[in-house]
C-alpha cells in the first residue's frame, strides 16, 4: 500500500514521501544518429570535413578534459530529489552559458563578415610606400558589413547607413579601412558623436524603434544640426536600403594622407567599387524582407560566397595635391560632410579585394574582430579632420569594453601577420606567455632589444607637417558653415525617379514623427536643398508650404552619384522560375541556362520534391506557401499556375468559362503583384499570358516578355536585369 505524501508537522513523526514513479535508464542513443551528408544551409558542401565539426573526439569532456559520464542529468539526491550544489559540472556548464555574450557594439552592432584576398595592381608607388599597395603585394582580409542603428539581432533591410570595414593582414601589420558605404558624415567634429547617435537610437523611455531613424529624436537632431544634412539625405535616397552588401559602395569618408618612399605626400579619398554595380531594394521591398527574411544580407553574402559567385570590389583613391590649405576646387578636404565629385577628381582604381570564404565561427570572427582607425601602415597617414581626431581615440577605447580588456590584439581574428615584438605585457585575458625579464627600453639584458625602427628600417614616422600656430579655441573653420550646397549637388545628381524615392523617403519617415514642430522645421531645412523637394513632401505631410531658407545654392550636378543609367554583370542575380505543369522541358531548359549564366534559378512549385517528368529531376527549391518575390531579381512563369495541386481543375475552369474564369493560385498572383510594383523584370510562356491577365499586368506593360520560346524569354529578361529595375514602371514626374 501507498504512503501518504505528507510532510510531518515539527516535532510529529517524520515525513514519509514515497517516489510516484520508478526511476528510468538514461534513454538510448536514437537509431539514426548517422551525421547529415550536407552540413550547408544551401546544400552546396557534402560531406563534413572534420575542422568544420563541433566535435572531433570521441568522449564529452569537461573544460579540464576530465571525461564526463552523463550532461544531461543534474546530480541529485534521487531521482526525484534535490539538485546537489556540489555537481560541479552542472556548475561549469551553466556558467560559462551565462557568460556567453559580450556587450554589442554601441553602433554597428548588427553585421556580417567574410574573408578574402586583396590584390594591389602594383602601380601605386608614386603616392605610397606602403607594400600591399606599392608592390601590390597579395594580403589577406576580413570585412564586416553592419547597419548602425539597430541592436545585434535586428533586421537586415532598414533604412540605414552601412559599415564598410576592411581589415587588411599585410606583411608591415594590420591597417583597417574603416568606411560606410555613404561617404559623407551626420557630423564634422567627433565630439557631436553621442549627440547625434543618442538622437538617432531607439528613444530611451520606451526604447523604441528598433533600427529606424523614423522617430521624433532623430528629426529634432537633424533638422536643428544642419551639418547633418547631406548625411540624411543620402539615407533617404535609395543608398539607404542596399540591395546587397555585394552591390555597395563603400568609402573611407575622411580624407587620409599617403606618403611614398621618398617622402612625397598626397592626400586621398578611399573608394571601394562593387563589380556588380550599385543597387538598392525598393522601399517597400525593403520592409517585406524585415519581416519575411530579416537576415537577408547575411544569408545574401554568405550564399553567394558558398556557391563560388565571390564578391568582388575596385580599391580606388582620388588624389589631391597636399597643399597647406587642404582645399581642393574651393572644397575643404577636412569636412566629412563634403565630397569630391569624380568629375573633378577620377576614381583611380589600385587594387582588387575578392571574398572567398565564410567565417567558420560568427562570435570568434565577426563579433570579436576589433577594427580600429589607427591601425595604419608605413605610407598611411591621418589628416586633422577633426572627426577622425575623435575616432583615433574611440576605437580602441570601445574594444577594452567590449572585449574585456587590453589583449584583444590576440584574440586569432584580430592577430597580425607581421611579427610582433611589443613591450605590452599583464591584463585582462592574457593569452601570451611572455618569456624574459626585460619588457623595457632601454636594456641590456636583452641586448638592447627590441630597438626602434627609423623609416629606413620600416618604422612608421608621422608625416611631420607644420601645425599652424593659433589660438586655442573651441571652433570650427568658416568653410565648414556651408551645409547645403553639397546635398543639393547630390538632389540635383539623381534621376527622376531616384528624386522620388528620396520624396516618399522623406515622407513616410516624418509621417512617423508626433510632434508637429519638428516635421516641419525638416520640411522648412528641405527647402535649402529644393524648393520641390521641401514642397512636395509638406504636401505628402498635409502641411501648409513652408517659408524658404533663401535661394538654393548654384551648384552642378554630378553625374557619377546616380545609381541609374549603366548595364552591369547579371552574375550571382536570384531567377524565380514558376513552374505549373505546362512543359517541364522548358523548365528544365531554362534553369540549366540560368545558371550557365552565373546566375541563380529557384524553381518555385505548388508543392515541393521534384518536378514530374523524364529528364534531370529538377528539384523545387519554393513552394508556393514559402516563396515571395522578394528574393527574387527576376520572375518567369512557366504556364499557368494553378491553385496548388489542383491544377487540372484549373484547366477545367478554363476551357468551361474562357480566361476570364481561369484559377490561378492568390500567392502566384501575390508574387506578380509585388515583382511587377517593385519594377522587376518578368518573363513568362505557354499559359503565363493568362495568369498576367488574372493578376491584371497588361502584357504589353515595361519590362514583361511573354514569347513562346522559353529561352528568348530569358535572354529578354536577362537583357532587362543588366539595368537592375525596369524604371519605366515607376511614375516619375
Ligand atoms: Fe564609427 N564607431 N565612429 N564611424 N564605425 C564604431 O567601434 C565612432 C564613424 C564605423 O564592423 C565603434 O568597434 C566615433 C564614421 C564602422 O566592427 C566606435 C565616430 C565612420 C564601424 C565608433 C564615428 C564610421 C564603427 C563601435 C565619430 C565611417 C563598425 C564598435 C567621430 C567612416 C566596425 C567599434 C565593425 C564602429 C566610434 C564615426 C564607421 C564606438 C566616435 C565617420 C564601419 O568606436
Amino acid at each position: 500500500m501507498k504512503k501518504p505524501i505528507i510532510p510531518g508537522r515539527p516535532g510529529g513523526e517524520a515525513p514519509q514521501v514515497e517516489e510516484p514513479t520508478e526511476p528510468r535508464e538514461p534513454l538510448p542513443p536514437k537509431p539514426d544518429q548517422r551525421g547529415p551528408d550536407s552540413y550547408s544551409p544551401t546544400g552546396q558542401a557534402t560531406g563534413m570535413p572534420a575542422e568544420f565539426r563541433a566535435q572531433r573526439g570521441a568522449y564529452l569532456t569537461t573544460a579540464q578534459g576530465l571525461r564526463l559520464p552523463d550532461t544531461d542529468h543534474s546530480l541529485k539526491a534521487g531521482p526525484r530529489g534535490p539538485v546537489l550544489l556540489r555537481d560541479h559540472h552542472l556548475r561549469e556548464k551553466i556558467t560559462h552559458f551565462d557568460h556567453e555574450r559580450i556587450p554589442e557594439r554601441v553602433v554597428h552592432a548588427r553585421g556580417a563578415a567574410a574573408h578574402g584576398v586583396f590584390r594591389g595592381y602594383g602601380n601605386a608607388a608614386a603616392i605610397t610606400k606602403a607594400a600591399f599597395l606599392a608592390k601590390g603585394e597579395e594580403t589577406p582580409v576580413f570585412v564586416r558589413f553592419s547597419t548602425v542603428l539597430g541592436s545585434r539581432g535586428s533586421a537586415d533591410t532598414v533604412r540605414d547607413t552601412r559599415g564598410f570595414a576592411t581589415k587588411f593582414y599585410t606583411s608591415e601589420g594590420v591597417f583597417d579601412l574603416v568606411g560606410n558605404n555613404i561617404p559623407v558624415f551626420f557630423i564634422q567634429d567627433a565630439i557631436k558623436f553621442p549627440d547625434v547617435i543618442h538622437a538617432a537610437k531607439p528613444q530611451p523611455d520606451r526604447e523604441i524603434p528598433q533600427a529606424q531613424s523614423a522617430h521624433d529624436t532623430f528629426w529634432d537632431f537633424v533638422s536643428l544640426h544642419t551639418e547633418a544634412t547631406h548625411h540624411t539625405l543620402w539615407n533617404m535616397s535609395d543608398r539607404g536600403i542596399p540591395r546587397s552588401f555585394r552591390t555597395m559602395e563603400g568609402f573611407g569618408v575622411h580624407t587620409f594622407r599617403l606618403v611614398n618612399a621618398d617622402g612625397g605626400t598626397s592626400l586621398v579619398k578611399f573608394h571601394w567599387k562593387p563589380r556588380m554595380g550599385v543597387h538598392s531594394l525598393v522601399w517597400e521591398e525593403a520592409q517585406l524582407i524585415n519581416g519575411i527574411d530579416p537576415d537577408f544580407h547575411r544569408r545574401d553574402l554568405a550564399d553567394a560566397i558558398e556557391a563560388g559567385a565571390f564578391p568582388e570590389w575596385e580599391f580606388g583613391v582620388q588624389v589631391f595635391p597636399d597643399t597647406p590649405e587642404q582645399t581642393f576646387e574651393g572644397i575643404d578636404l577636412l569636412d566629412p560632410t563634403k565630397i569630391v565629385p569624380e568629375e573633378l577628381a577620377p576614381v583611380q582604381p589600385i587594387g582588387l579585394m575578392t571574398l572567398n570564404a565564410n567565417p567558420v565561427n560568427y562570435f570568434a570572427e565577426t563579433e570579436q574582430v576589433a577594427f580600429h582607425v589607427g591601425h595604419l601602415v608605413p605610407g598611411i597617414d591621418v589628416t586633422d579632420d577633426p572627426l577622425l581626431a575623435g575616432r583615433l581615440f574611440s576605437y580602441l577605447d570601445t574594444q577594452i569594453t567590449r572585449l574585456g580588456g587590453p589583449n584583444f590584439a590576440q584574440l586569432p581574428i584580430n592577430r597580425t601577420h607581421a611579427q610582433v615584438n611589443d613591450l605590452l605585457r599583464d591584463g585582462m585575458h592574457q593569452t601570451a606567455v611572455h618569456a624574459g625579464a626585460a619588457p623595457y627600453r632601454p636594456n641590456s639584458l636583452d641586448g638592447g632589444c627590441p630597438f626602434q625602427a627609423g623609416t629606413a628600417a620600416g618604422g612608421y614616422v608621422e608625416t611631420p607637417v607644420q601645425v599652424a600656430a593659433a589660438p586655442r579655441v573651441r571652433a570650427a573653420p568658416a568653410s565648414f558653415d556651408d551645409h547645403f550646397s553639397q546635398p543639393r549637388m547630390f538632389w540635383l545628381s539623381l534621376s527622376p525617379v531616384e528624386r522620388e524615392h528620396v520624396i516618399a523617403a522623406y515622407t513616410f519617415e516624418l509621417s512617423k514623427v508626433y510632434e508637429p514642430a519638428i516635421r516641419e522645421r525638416v520640411v522648412r531645412v528641405l527647402g535649402g536643398i529644393d524648393p520641390r523637394l521641401s514642397a512636395q513632401v509638406a504636401e505628402g505631410l498635409g502641411l501648409p508650404a513652408q517659408e524658404q531658407p533663401g535661394k538654393p545654392a548654384s551648384v552642378s550636378a554630378s553625374p557619377a552619384l546616380s545609381q541609374m543609367g549603366g548595364t552591369w554583370p547579371i552574375t550571382g542575380r536570384v531567377i524565380g522560375i514558376v513552374a505549373g505543369d505546362d512543359d517541364l522541358d522548358a523548365v528544365r531548359r531554362v534553369r540549366q541556362e540560368v545558371f550557365e549564366a552565373g546566375m541563380v534559378p529557384l524553381v518555385v512549385a505548388a508543392s515541393g520534391g521534384v518536378l514530374p517528368g523524364g529528364g534531370d529531376p529538377v528539384p523545387v527549391q519554393r513552394t508556393f506557401a514559402a516563396a515571395r518575390s522578394v528574393e527574387f531579381d527576376a520572375l518567369l512563369v512557366a504556364g499557368a499556375p494553378g491553385p496548388g495541386k489542383d491544377a487540372r481543375g484549373v484547366r477545367d475552369a478554363k476551357a468551361a468559362n474562357g480566361k476570364a474564369a481561369m484559377v490561378i493560385d492568390p500567392r502566384v498572383l501575390l508574387m506578380l503583384h509585388e515583382a511587377y510594383r517593385h519594377a522587376k523584370p518578368l518573363g513568362g510562356w505557354g499559359d503565363a499570358a493568362t495568369a498576367f491577365d488574372v493578376a491584371g499586368i497588361a502584357t504589353d506593360a515595361p519590362g514583361i516578355v511573354i514569347g513562346s520560346d522559353a529561352a528568348a524569354v530569358l535572354g529578354e529578361v536577362t537583357e532587362l536585369l543588366t539595368r537592375h529595375r525596369v524604371w519605366d514602371r515607376f511614375p516619375a514626374a
